[in-house]
């Protein structure tokens, strides 16, 4: 049963946030990968939320572009975490989908992380955190990776200063 489940408004998010489940699968995290609208199916967005929430889900992220409301439909539908990642699909830059997605009313909040690959992938770590609280395995590997983060810049570091 996924750990973590990520929806994304359209088929056509699925470059920017391929990087998300990429890194989750890293991570040893199950996980679902789809295709969800708050606008064109919302019927199978609740449903879904409900039964993975049931089946014991523990991170929703939610990727949408323009009028991003789909975190905020998963939001009212689940008390687990919910992360939302705006995507640019607009001439607006993405700041429509920035906007809909952390502007939440009280009570019903979504984690909102950096648009686009940036974000997909921090929805990754920051969902990684979050199931870390209980899970010492993938603390570990966080706790790895950062130390690879910290050995790349030390290197650069390195080599610039030789
Ligand atoms: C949103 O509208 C999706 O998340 C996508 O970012 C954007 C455009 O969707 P398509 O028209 O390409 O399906 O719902």
């Amino acid at each position: 049963m996924p750990q973590v489940v990520i929806f994304m408004g359209s088929i056509s998010d699925e470059e920017k946030m391929r990087p998300c489940s990429d890194l989750l699968g890293e991570l040893g995290i199950d996980h679902v990968f789809t295709v969800s609208s708050a606008h064109r199916t919302p019927e199978r967005t609740a449903r879904l939320v409900a039964e993975y929430e049931a089946a014991g889900c523990q991170v929703f992220i939610c990727a949408a572009g323009l009028a991003a409301h789909l975190a905020g439909a998963v939001a009212a539908k689940t008390i687990r975490p919910v992360l939302g990642v705006p995507l640019t699909a607009s001439p607006l830059g993405g700041m429509d989908a920035l906007l809909a997605t952390v502007q939440m009313p009280p009570g019903f909040p979504v984690g909102t992380v950096a648009l686009d690959k940036v974000g997909a992938q921090n929805a990754a770590w920051l969902s990684a955190q979050i199931i870390a609280l209980h899970d010492d395995r993938v603390a570990e590997k966080i706790r790895q990776a950062r130390d690879g983060f910290k050995a790349s810049v030390e290197k650069a570091a390195a080599s610039l200063e030789r």
